[in-house]
Formats: structure tokens, C-alpha cells, sequence
């Protein structure tokens, strides 16, 4: 990654940086390393794709054929899904709306006791976006990145109506053999199953041996994702739906940024507000959905 002249670091207190780079031209991502983590952040879609806590392995999966373009989603990391969660049924819009292929705002970055730092982006509605979403919003993302992951994405109603968001943080976590994966915590949820469009309840814990891609109903929090290596817990607060992923073989090969082999190295467990737990803004109102990553191993 190429440092472009002029590029602002921004020293942590002598333990490590916060600085501006641009991977292309017009591409800037926000690299930081402390004594606590590595971590990188496209400012398009305010798209964390690398966090790496001091001494241990990435911690999120990061397709090899990832685009890094302007516009695009990244495959892998954690991309937003704002101000709608996959296709739009009856309008134009790309999957997952339009948040995870726009420019945000880099606001900056403050350091917590302890090493933790806290980065800062924001969105707001403009002409183009104002052609797919005609409402007035600002949508704030804030990564506190210590030897834990927190996320937050706050979704405020600045106009003088209405609107509803459905939304997720999409996160792929990176696993060392999707056959040894399991999910404890969603035992006896009622499920969508957006293969086959039935509605079915989990019997025990989740496990991978084809194609999932499953909308979870109600409070999820803590679930804990195990795979050969280890576990992470995932808290969430603002949610009561929680979307499971792996595109295994066949749909993998209709992905060209997925590469072939990717679906054995990751899972997807998206904290989400989704189909009846859309959210609904009143004017001047806000949202929070926030989700913290803890891992051991
Ligand atoms: O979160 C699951 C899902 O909605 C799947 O249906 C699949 O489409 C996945 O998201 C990835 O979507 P993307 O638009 O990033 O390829």
C-alpha cells in the first residue's frame, strides 16, 4: 500500500499510528497500528476488511479476489448494509443498499484509556443517493479497536418525515475449516430460510454442510462462533435479527470476488435489523445498532 505524500500520521501517543493512505488513487483506507491491533479501513463504505489484535491471527475473512474499487463492496470484512438489507423488491437500488458503495466522511479518531482508539465516519443523503432514498438522513459509524472489535452504526432521522431502514453489519469472520464450525446461542430460534423461503425453528447448534443463508427472529446476543481454533462471543444491543451465511460450493461460483475456495475459510453472522425488526424513524429520531466481538482462543 502505497503512502501517498502528504499522508496525515497521526502518532498514538508514541505506541503506533492512525494515517491515511491511498491503496489506489482515490482510494483511501485508514490504517491503524497500536500496541493493542492492526486494522485497515476503506473510507468507501467505512468498510473495516483487517483487524489483527497484537500477536494473534486476522480476525475477519478477506476474499483474495476482493475488489478494492471505488463504488464497490469489498468480499469480506465487514461491510454495512444500509438503508435496506438485500435485494429491493419493487425499486431500483443495488443489494444491501447503497452505504457499502458510497464515500463516507472520515472524522477522526480519539484514543481511550487503556490503547483502545475509536475511529469516526459519517454519511449523508446527496443528489445520487437522494435518487434511490429521498429522505433526509446522517448515518455515523464508529470502530472502537483495542484487543476487542466494537462496532456502531447509528442511523439519525434529520428530515421532517418519516422512514424506515432495514440494515446489518454483513461481518465475515474468518474460520479455519467452515466443517468445524458451530453456532451456540440460536437454539430454538425461529428462522427464515431464504433458499427455500420456509420458516423452521434451529434444533440444537448451527453447523455447515451446504448453502446457508438464514434470517434468525428475536434477541440474539450473546451467540459464540467456534471453529478448530477458537471462539468468539459476539454481543449485540438495537437487534432482534441475526443473518447466518456461507455460500459453500455452487454459489460461490456465481461470486466472482469470492475466489473458490473462500466459503471453507469464512462465515458470515450479521447482526441485523431485518424483515420484522425493521426500524421505523419518526423525524428528529435515532437508532443504534452496535455489536461487540470478543475473541479467545
Ligand atoms: O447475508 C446473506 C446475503 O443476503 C446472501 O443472500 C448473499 O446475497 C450475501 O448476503 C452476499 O450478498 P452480496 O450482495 O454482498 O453478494
Amino acid at each position: 500500500m502505497k503512502r501517498t505524500p502528504g499522508t496525515s500520521e497521526i502518532p498514538v501517543n508514541g505506541e503506533g499510528f492512525v494515517r491515511i493512505e491511498e491503496m489506489e488513487e482515490g482510494y483511501p483506507v485508514v490504517v491503524v497500528d497500536t500496541e493493542l491491533c492492526r486494522a485497515k479501513i476503506a473510507v468507501w463504505g467505512a468498510h473495516l476488511f483487517s483487524f489483527v489484535p497484537k500477536g494473534k491471527g486476522e480476525r475477519l475473512f478477506l476474499s483474495e479476489k476482493a475488489l478494492f474499487e471505488p463504488g464497490k463492496a469489498i468480499r469480506g470484512g465487514i461491510p454495512l448494509c444500509w438503508p435496506w438489507f438485500g435485494a429491493r423488491k419493487e425499486e431500483k437500488g443495488p443489494s444491501h443498499g447503497f452505504a457499502r458503495n458510497s464515500l463516507f466522511e472520515f472524522l477522526g479518531w480519539e484514543r481511550e484509556g487503556g490503547g483502545t482508539v475509536v475511529l469516526r465516519f459519517s454519511l449523508e443523503n446527496d443528489e445520487e443517493k437522494r435518487r434511490l432514498w429521498p429522505f433526509d438522513f446522517r448515518l455515523e459509524i464508529s470502530f472502537r479497536l483495542g484487543e476487542t472489535l466494537a462496532v456502531e452504526m447509528k442511523t439519525y432521522n434529520v428530515d421532517d418525515v418519516s422512514w424506515s431502514v432495514s440494515q446489518a453489519l454483513h461481518t465475515y469472520f474468518s474460520v479455519d475449516d467452515i466443517e468445524r464450525v458451530s453456532i451456540e446461542g440460536l437454539e430454538g430460534c425461529r428462522y427464515l430460510d431464504q433458499l427455500t423461503g420456509e420458516t423452521a425453528l434451529q434444533k440444537g447448534v448451527v453447523r455447515f454442510s451446504e448453502e446457508v443463508d438464514r434470517i434468525y427472529e428475536g434477541r440474539v446476543s450473546p451467540l459464540r462462533l467456534l471453529d478448530g481454533k477458537g471462539c468468539v462471543t459476539i454481543e449485540s444491543e438495537g437487534s432482534r435479527s441475526c443473518v447466518v451465511w456461507n455460500p459453500w460450493i455452487e454459489k460461490s461460483s456465481r461470486l466472482p470476488d469470492m475466489g473458490r475456495e473462500g466459503y471453507r475459510r469464512m462465515v458470515c453472522v450479521e447482526t441485523a435489523n431485518v424483515r420484522d425488526d425493521t426500524v421505523t424513524l419518526e423525524p428528529g429520531s435515532s437508532h443504534t445498532l452496535s455489536v461487540k466481538y470478543v475473541w479467545s482462543d
